[in-house]
C-alpha cells in the first residue's frame, strides 16, 4: 500500500475476525487467504469492484441530487480529478481486499468536446492506472464502453436509426478494447442498455437487431486484430432504460448469438438484479446459461422485491446466492469471470464507512453461499436426488430415448403394452427443509 497519503485514514485493510467477531469493519466468512481445495478463496472468489457506483455514484436518482460527497472530488481539472479518484479507488481495493476491478471508458476519465479528446482524456488515465495496478497488483476483471449515457445514443448505439451514431459507438469500443487489452482486462462486456426501443412505431426491429450483431461481429474481428484474448460476455437485462431491450434475459441471448453465429465468441455475464426484472430467478439464469456452455461472469447484487427497477442493492440473501452458488459450482465455476459488485449504496448511506459496510456484507454473504453450496454438494444429497429421480433415462428405452435410437412407433408398442406409469412424488417440500437445515444449520 502507498505510504504516503490515504484517502481512508480510519479505516484499515478489513481482517478476516470468523463468524464470532461483532467488528463491523472484519469479514465474518470471507477469508481471502484460506485455501480451499488448493486454491484461496480470493482465487476463488474473484470478488472486483464496480468503478461506475463506488467511485461515480454519488446517490442521484430521478427525484433527487447527489447526496454523496467525496472529499477527492471537485478539482475544476477533470483529468487531474480523475487521477486522484483513481488513487483513492485503489487504495480502497486493496483495504476490502478486492482482486479485481471494473469500470466504462467514461468512469474513469471524463468525457471532452471531440472523440478525439475524450481519448486525449482516457490515455491519460489508463497510463495511470497501469502504474497503479502494477504497485498494488489489482488486476481488470472487465472493460467496457459507455453507451448509454450521452444524449446521442438517446436511441441507442448498434441499434440507432442513425450510422453516425453507430459509427460514433464503433469508435468508442474500439477504443475501449485498446485500453481493456492494454491493462490487461481479462473480459469485456456489452451491456445494451439503450439496444432496444420505446415503441415498435418508430423502430425496425429487424434491422436493429441485424445491426446489433453486426455491431459484435466487428469487435470480434478487431480484438482478432489487436491480439485481445479475453472473454466477450454479453449482459442480459429485459429493459430499463428502454422498454424492451434485446438481449432480455439468457435464453433471448443465447438466440441471439446462435442466429447470428456469434456464440462462439460470447459468454454471459449474469446480473442478479436483472435476472429478477426479466421475471427469473437468478440461479434459472444461471442454469440456462451452464446448458449452453455459455456462463461467463457475475454481476453480484439484489434487487428490492417491492420495487420493479434496477436498485442494485449489495447481495445479503444468503439463500439466493447459495442457490446461484450450487449452480454455479456444478457448472464448474466462472473461469476467467468473477464476482462483480454491480451494486451501490442506498441514497442516505453517505458515509464512507457505508461503502465499506456495503463490500464487507456482499463479500461474506458469497463467501457464506460458496461454503454452504460445497457442502451441499460434497454430501450429494441433493444431487443423489436428481441422479434417482432421472435414472429410467439411464437403462432400456430411457437410455435409448436420450441417444436417439428410438422413436415414436416403437415407444407406442411399449406403451400400449405396459400399464399406466405410477405416479412419482416430486418432493419439493422434503427438498426444502433439507436446504434449510444446511442454510441455518
Ligand atoms: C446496468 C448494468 C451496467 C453494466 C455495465 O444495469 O448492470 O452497470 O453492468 O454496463
Ligand atoms: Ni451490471
Ligand atoms: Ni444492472
Amino acid at each position: 500500500m502507498k505510504k504516503n497519503k490515504s484517502f481512508f485514514p480510519k479505516i484499515p485493510v478489513i481482517p478476516y475476525e470468523g463468524p464470532g467477531s461483532d467488528n463491523p469493519l472484519a469479514f465474518k466468512h470471507y477469508n481471502p487467504d484460506e485455501v480451499i481445495d488448493g486454491k484461496s478463496m480470493k482465487d476463488h472468489l474473484r470478488f472486483s469492484i464496480a468503478y461506475w457506483h463506488s467511485f461515480r455514484g454519488a446517490g442521484t436518482d430521478p427525484f433527487g441530487s447527489a447526496t454523496i460527497s467525496r472529499k477527492w472530488e471537485g478539482n475544476s481539472d477533470l483529468v487531474s480529478t480523475a487521477k486522484t479518484r483513481m488513487e483513492a479507488a485503489f487504495e480502497f481495493f486493496q483495504k476490502i481486499q478486492a482482486p479485481f476491478y471494473c469500470f466504462h471508458d467514461r468512469d474513469i476519465a471524463p468525457e471532452g468536446k471531440t472523440l478525439a479528446q475524450s481519448n486525449r482524456n482516457l490515455d491519460a488515465v489508463v497510463a495511470h492506472a497501469k502504474q497503479l495496478q502494477k504497485e498494488t497488483g489489482i488486476h481488470l476483471l472487465w472493460g467496457t464502453a459507455n453507451l448509454f449515457s450521452n444524449p446521442r445514443y438517446m436511441c441507442g448505439a448498434a441499434t440507432n436509426p442513425d450510422a453516425s451514431v453507430f459509427a460514433y459507438a464503433a469508435a468508442q469500443v474500439k477504443k475501449a478494447l485498446d485500453v481493456t487489452k492494454k491493462l490487461g482486462g481479462e473480459n469485456y462486456v456489452f451491456w445494451g442498455g439503450r439496444e432496444g426501443y420505446e415503441t415498435l412505431l418508430n423502430t425496425n426491429l429487424k434491422r436493429e437487431m441485424d445491426h446489433l450483431a453486426q455491431f459484435l461481429h466487428m469487435a470480434v474481428d478487431y480484438a482478432k486484430q489487436i491480439g485481445f484474448k479475453g472473454q466477450f460476455l454479453i449482459e442480459p437485462k429485459p429493459q430499463e432504460p428502454t422498454k424492451h431491450q434485446y438481449d432480455f434475459d439468457v435464453a433471448s441471448g443465447i438466440a441471439f448469438l446462435r442466429t447470428y453465429k456469434l456464440d462462439k465468441y460470447f459468454k454471459f455475464n449474469i446480473e442478479t438484479n436483472h435476472a429478477t426484472l426479466a421475471g427469473h430467478t437468478f440461479q434459472h439464469e444461471i442454469e440456462v446459461a451452464a446448458s449452453a456452455g455459455m456462463l461467463g461472469s457475475i454481476d453480484a447484487n439484489q434487487g428490492d422485491e417491492l420495487l420493479g427497477w434496477d436498485t442494485d442493492q449489495f447481495p445479503t440473501d444468503v439463500k439466493t446466492m447459495t442457490l446461484a452458488m450450487i449452480s454455479i459450482l456444478k457448472a464448474g465455476g466462472i473461469g476467467t469471470g468473477g464476482f462483480n459488485f454491480d451494486a451501490k449504496l442506498r441514497r442516505p448511506s453517505i458515509g464512507i464507512e457505508d461503502l465499506f459496510y456495503g463490500h464487507i456484507g456482499g463479500m461474506d454473504t458469497y463467501a457464506l453461499a460458496f461454503k454452504i453450496a460445497r457442502k451441499i454438494l460434497s454430501e450429494g444429497k441433493l444431487d443423489q436426488f436428481l441422479v434417482d429421480r432421472y435414472s429410467s433415462y439411464d437403462n432400456g428405452f430411457g437410455k435409448e430415448i436420450e441417444k436417439k435410437k428410438i422413436g415414436f412407433k416403437e415407444l407406442e408398442k411399449i406403451a400400449l403394452k405396459a400399464r399406466e406409469p405410477k405416479p412419482i412424488s416430486g418432493r419439493q417440500e422434503y427438498l426444502e427443509n433439507l436446504l434449510n437445515q444446511y442454510l441455518y444449520d
